[in-house]
Formats: C-alpha cells, sequence, structure tokens
C-alpha cells in the first residue's frame, strides 16, 4: 500500500504504534516495525538514559525505520531530543506541547518530525515551521488529549496544510483506517488495541481490564489541573474525581496519581493504578501478535472501502 506517509518514512503499512508511556518500549516497537507499521518507543516520564538504552535495544531487533515519541512534560525532553540525533533516530514525534526550539537540529540531522496535535492552531504552527508530516489526536484516545475529536479535528488539520496528516484517537479496527482515510488522512497512529498485542510488555491484570472494558468505561481525570488523561474507570478514578469535584488542590491530585502509571503496568494494580486506555477499548475483544492486528486492520479497511465504493457508485 502506498500513501504519502508510507512514502516519505519507507514504510510497508500506514500505521504507527502510538508511544505510549511505560508500554512501548523495543519489545513492541520492533514487532510493529518488523510486521511493516512504525513502531514508536515511548519517552513518557523517563530518565534519558532509559530512552537511549531503548533505542539501542530497538536497533538490535529490527533494521525497519522506528521512531521515538517525545513527550514534552519529561523533565528530561532536552536531553531526549538530543540523544536521538546521536542515536541516530530517524522518526521523531511529540506529545503535550510545543517542540519548535528543537525543530533546526532535527532538521540537521535529517530527523523526519512529526508532532501531535490537538488544534488546527498548532498544526498550522508545525507545518510553518517545518514539520514533516502531523498527527492529529483526538480526544478519544487513551492518555493525555486536547479537547477535539477524532472526527472533527482530523478534517480541519487536513484542510489546513499541505503535509500528510495521520489520524489517532479512536482508531482500533479496520472501519477506523477507512473514517480516517476519508476525512482525508494519509495514515493511523493505533495506541489502544496495541496494549493487546502479544508483543506487548503489560501486566496480564491491564491486558484483562482492557479486554473487558466496554463502551463508557474510560473516564476524563484531571480537566481541573489543565492535564485531561483519560483512562479506565477503577477504585482511583472515582476517588480522584470525586476529590476534584470537591475542590481538591494540584498537589493533592498529584500526590494520588504519583507512580500511578507504572503501577498500573509493571505491578498489575488495576485498583490504584492508571490504565490509561482509549475510548475504543470496547470494541476490542482479542489478543493478537503485532502483526495480526496491522494485516486484518488493513485487509478490513479495503474491505470496508470498496464496499462502501460498491454502495456509493453513480447510477
Ligand atoms: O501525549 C499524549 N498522550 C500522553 S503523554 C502521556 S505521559 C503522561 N503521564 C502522566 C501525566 C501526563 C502525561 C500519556 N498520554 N498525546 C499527544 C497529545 N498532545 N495529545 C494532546 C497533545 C497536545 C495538547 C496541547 C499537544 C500540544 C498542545 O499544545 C501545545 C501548545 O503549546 O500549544
Amino acid at each position: 500500500m502506498k500513501t504519502a506517509i508510507t512514502e516519505l518514512l519507507n514504510i510497508q503499512y500506514p500505521i504507527f504504534q502510538g508511544g505510549m508511556a511505560w508500554v512501548a518500549e523495543h519489545t513492541l516497537a520492533a514487532a510493529v516495525s518488523n510486521a511493516g507499521g512504525l513502531g514508536i518507543i515511548a519517552s513518557g516520564g523517563a530518565p534519558c538514559d532509559y530512552v537511549r538504552e531503548e533505542v539501542r535495544k530497538t536497533k538490535a531487533l529490527t533494521d525497519k525505520p522506528f521512531g521515538v515519541n517525545i513527550m514534552l512534560m519529561n523533565p528530561e525532553a532536552d536531553a531526549i531530543a538530543h540523544m536521538v540525533i546521536e542515536e541516530g533516530v530517524k522518526v521523531v514525534t511529540t506529545g503535550a506541547g510545543n517542540p519548535e526550539k528543537y525543530f533546526p537540529v532535527w532538521k540537521e540531522a535529517g530527523i523526519k518530525i512529526l508532532p501531535v496535535v490537538a488544534s488546527v492552531g498548532l498544526a498550522r504552527r508545525m507545518e510553518k515551521y517545518g514539520a514533516d508530516a502531523l498527527i492529529a489526536e483526538g480526544c478519544e484516545s487513551g492518555g493525555h488529549i486536547g479537547e477535539m475529536t477524532t472526527m472533527t479535528l482530523v478534517p480541519q488539520v487536513a484542510q489546513a496544510v499541505h503535509v500528510p496528516v495521520v489520524a489517532a484517537g479512536g482508531i482500533g479496527d479496520g472501519h477506523g483506517v477507512a473514517a480516517a482515510f476519508m476525512l482525508g488522512a494519509e495514515g493511523v497512529q493505533v495506541g489502544t488495541r496495541f496494549l493487546l498485542a502479544d508483543e506487548t510488555q503489560i501486566h496480564e491484570n491491564y491486558k484483562e481490564k482492557v479486554l473487558k472494558a466496554k463502551d463508557i468505561d474510560s473516564q476524563v481525570t484531571g480537566r481541573s489541573t489543565g492535564h485531561p488523561i483519560r483512562v479506565l474507570r477503577n477504585p482511583m478514578t472515582r476517588k480522584y474525581l470525586k476529590m476534584e469535584a470537591e475542590g481538591a488542590t494540584l498537589e493533592e491530585l498529584e500526590v494520588m496519581t504519583l507512580g500511578s502509571l507504572q503501577r498500573a503496568v509493571v505491578e498489575g494494580d488495576v485498583k490504584e493504578g492508571s490504565l490509561m486506555a482509549g475510548q475504543v477499548a470496547g470494541l476490542l475483544n482479542k489478543r493478537q501478535t503485532c502483526k495480526e492486528i496491522i494485516e486484518e486492520m488493513m485487509t478490513e479497511a479495503v474491505d470496508v472501502m470498496e464496499e462502501a465504493a460498491g454502495r456509493f457508485q453513480k447510477r
């Protein structure tokens, strides 16, 4: 399959694996890249040295292109931004902020820059500064989110810029891939479905919660703090939202969430941990390899597009 994104990055399928904090490490990223998609190593809040090791381990497992996601609220974001150059990483995605100060050095190093945007304003700005493509992420996503939905954000970003757009947020099957392309995207980024991949090294309890999740089982915590995060509901989110409604301070809320993602991913604490997942979790009901996920999504996308084209045929 050929799209502006597969051509730009020299990959087989226009499917990115989202750079999920604590989840997207070398085993997952390499499996996705080896299957023809774009594997992405997450930095999340991790130290630079940890991310560097993950990059090196990924290089040992694949010759295919892979990316690094830099979460810009990470206190070591500057160090990670320079590390990717030292390690010869070819593709960088960014999240939760504006990465423009790094553009000159990344351009100089020949790195392909794909910022995640949650608004048309930032999309335009990123294009002006030289982004190679944009990832337009709707608030159906898990983790840190913006305000716009994928359905409304993707076409507005696609219309506003000339660079290719990758759609993210709420895409978990071939119908979602087809829809994203109809909205003007040239690729998709998938997070939640890869939580269930065999190669994903997260605690079994986390996977079980995603498998069992229904449509309305995610909640957004932290709206009052300016950092809204979508997670699966559990005793921690209930307590958090109650405290938030009662006007708890930022410090009180932060104490509760400190280390909560690690508690879920590593320890499998599904009661007090932070189970980041998107609204599409309700659609997902099986475990597969990364290769199976990518091939099934692409085959299904082609099938539904052909079927729809048949129905829309002019008489
Ligand atoms: O970054 C994400 N999702 C994430 S990062 C993350 S790690 C984390 N852990 C604990 C607390 C906070 C984060 C978990 N999930 N997605 C990309 C994304 N970026 N979504 C929305 C945005 C965004 C929002 C506003 C990007 C830029 C922006 O505005 C920047 C500006 O300055 O205008």
